[in-house]
């Protein structure tokens, strides 16, 4: 970068002192001291000012606003299971819920399918325990039925029922659900209480994305910057629970300097 400002300079003069302002963090940081990382499809380099990504994330991280991919799914790939058993002759097991591919239709081979009309649960081992907010769950395309009044729990084992975080409406619309599931745990649990009218307490869940802020950003779209010192404001409401960075002030440690990025928490 600074060979081709130095090109820059001898071309355009004054405009190069422009060109060195923006390019002060290495590829692949970004913002306040250079400490956020990017997360672009294929290493792509963000804007060293922005954060933003020039294309699409990186599997494991989604775009919250502004293309800023600081949102990563933590349960892409973990361990998952299921007591209630899967559809005979078909390989929809566990892991297809969490395997990256968010293709609801059943026939495709990506989503989980418990054992017909049986009480059934399906839950993912995160490998430790994580302060989870956000949840994306993909049910299959139709019969959505099947995950109204369903239940979602946090637990740190799995000898017990755990802490209840969601509980699905009795009448579901979207096969897509966004949803707040606010708790501590390592094992995120989907249960089917067998309340459906017509006893279908099948699970037809196709992919579950449990999002979590990149170590110094903050709410629902991880386009919040918060600047503590030397540790992670709370991921949802951004407060610092410590000092600020040199320079930052307020609860948050969020005025004092520049705005990095913009958009409602
Ligand atoms: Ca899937």
């Amino acid at each position: 970068m600074a060979a081709s400002c130095g090109l820059c300079c001898a071309l355009l003069g004054v405009a190069c002192c422009f060109c060195l302002v923006l390019s002060t963090c290495p590829p692949g940081q970004f913002g306040d001291s250079c400490s956020y990382s990017c997360h672009c499809e294929g290493g792509a380099v963000c804007n060293s000012t922005t954060g933003e990504c020039p294309g699409a994330c990186a599997l494991q991280w989604r775009d919250g606003r502004n293309g800023t991919c600081q949102r990563e799914n933590v349960a892409l790939h973990k361990t998952a299971t299921s007591t209630s058993g899967t559809l005979d002759g078909y390989n929809l097991t566990p892991d297809k819920a969490v395997d990256g591919n968010r293709t609801q239709v059943m026939e495709s081979g990506s989503c989980f399918h418990s054992a017909a009309n049986s009480p059934s649960m399906w839950r993912v081992d995160l490998g430790r325990q994580y302060r989870v907010h956000h949840v994306t769950v993909y049910h299959r395309n139709v019969l959505l039925h099947r995950i109204a009044n369903c239940s979602i729990h946090l637990s740190n084992d799995t000898s017990s029922n755990g802490t209840l975080c969601y509980t699905f409406p009795a009448t579901v619309n979207n096969s897509v659900i966004d949803l707040v599931c606010d708790g501590r745990g390592r094992y995120l649990t989907i249960r089917n209480p067998g309340r459906a009218a017509d006893h279908d307490d099948t699970l037809n869940i196709c992919e579950v994305e449990i999002y979590l802020c990149s170590h110094g950003t903050y709410g629902n779209f991880c386009n919040n910057f918060c600047n503590c010192l030397n540790i992670s404001c709370d991921p949802v409401n951004g407060m610092c629970p410590g000092d600020c960075r040199p320079g930052w002030q307020g609860q948050r440690c969020d005025t004092g300097e520049e705005v990095l990025l913009s958009g409602a928490v």
